[in-house]
């Protein structure tokens, strides 16, 4: 369609004036960025109106031209920041839905729990049956009369190794394979093998009477296998007083035992070797899954190892200053996972990891 020539200067700015309102009709009209890509080409492009009534303005005389030529272009401008203001709001539109059509509604797991549209289960996580097992051993000593004290995982050889009467070098160091922190000297800092230092951190701490139990995870450069992970978690216990014998270490043991197990199981203690119990003993328990009768979990004994204990070695109350000759103390620690193994008949520890929910909804 062609735009008949101006007869005058009027006649223009008519044409002008009719070609801007249905260029900001059109523009106005445009609902989404795609749609106004196209109005723009129409309205102000090379086809335009504007650009058609720029084509005609060669028969004016010179002056005539100039003042025309400027009432076009002013429209033009006009219906071009027209179609600026438009494109921002049609942007934010479009982004706004896509943030809608996007949103993740979570509420819908919920209506669906309260019996809407279909019925299907929300299930319910649970702590894993090893922070279940360490907290009902704390709740067990904490009903027995023990504190719960804890400490860190890494921890200097001192700690470790030598304030537990393992002087750098001893052999029995060898008795846990030891991961090294890279840090400071070299192996002076390292992940702890056991419970053990946090007996003396505390005792560095607080001056006896001590009953404390100390639960933690400790890290061994052990090969997992059905009894085994290199990440496990123990417990420790201290008690250090006036007039302690190896007969309170027994009747605390089995205190627990039955505490923790029930009446049908007991405790029993057989000679063992650590560095920093003097006697030292080794502590099994009547076999949870058999009742003591035999089976393959306790190798057809009845009696299943928990873990070790003793007297507090001297030694060991001369590295944290307390007087041996005043006190006296025993010590005991076992594995938790352990336990919860023995307790559930658990075939192999690695299913404690596996994060499969068959497995962990059981507990
Ligand atoms: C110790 O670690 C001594 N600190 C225990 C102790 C404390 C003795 C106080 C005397 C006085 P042992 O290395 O035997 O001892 O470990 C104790 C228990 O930790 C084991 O009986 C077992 O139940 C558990 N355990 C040891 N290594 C692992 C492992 N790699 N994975 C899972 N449990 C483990």
């Amino acid at each position: 369609m062609t735009d008949p020539k101006p007869q005058s200067p009027d006649h223009l700015a008519e044409q002008v004036a009719a070609a801007e309102a249905a260029a900001a009709d059109a523009v106005a009209g445009a609902s989404s960025p795609a749609e106004l890509g196209r109005v723009q080409a129409e309205t102000v492009g090379k086809r335009s109106a504007f650009a058609r009534l720029n084509t005609t303005l060669g028969s004016l005389d010179p002056d005539a031209r100039r003042t025309a030529g400027a009432v076009i272009n002013a429209a033009r401008a006009r219906v071009v920041e027209q179609i600026e203001a438009r494109r921002v709001v049609l942007a934010a539109a479009e982004r706004h839905a896509r943030i809608e059509a996007e949103r993740l509604d979570l509420t819908e797991a919920v209506a669906l729990a309260a019996g809407g549209e279909s019925s299907q289960p929300v299930l319910r996580g649970h702590l894993n049956l090893v922070t279940q097992t360490r907290d009902e051993l704390e709740d067990t000593f904490v009903a027995l009369g023990f504190a719960v004290a804890e400490g860190p995982e890494a921890e200097t050889d001192w700690y470790n190794f030598e304030a537990l009467n393992m002087p750098p070098a001893h052999p029995a160091r060898g008795m846990w394979d030891t991961l090294y922190l890279k840090l400071g000297a070299p192996e002076t800092v390292l992940l702890r093998t056991h419970t053990s230092p946090v007996q003396v951190r505390l005792m560095e701490r607080q001056r006896p009477p001590i009953y404390a139990v100390m639960p933690g995870r400790c890290y061994r450069r052990d090969t997992p296998d059905a009894r085994h992970l290199p990440v496990f978690h123990q417990i420790e216990g201290l008690v250090v007083d006036r007039g302690i014998t190896f007969a309170d270490l027994a009747g605390t043991i089995e205190a627990f035992t039955t505490s923790f197990f029930g009446p049908d199981i007991h405790s029993r203690l057989r000679p063992s070797y650590f560095p920093f119990t003097e006697p030292s003993g080794e502590f099994e328990v009547t076999c949870p899954i058999c009742g003591g009768d035999g089976c393959r979990t306790c190798s057809g004994s009845g009696w299943i190892e928990l873990g070790g204990c003793g007297m507090v070695d001297p030694n060991v109350f001369a590295a944290v200053g307390i007087d041996p000759d005043v006190y006296s103390g025993f010590a005991f620690g076992f594995g938790i996972d352990r336990l919860a193994q023995v307790r559930t008949g658990l075939a192999d520890m690695r299913a404690l990891l596996d994060n499969d929910i068959r497995f962990l909804t059981q507990f």
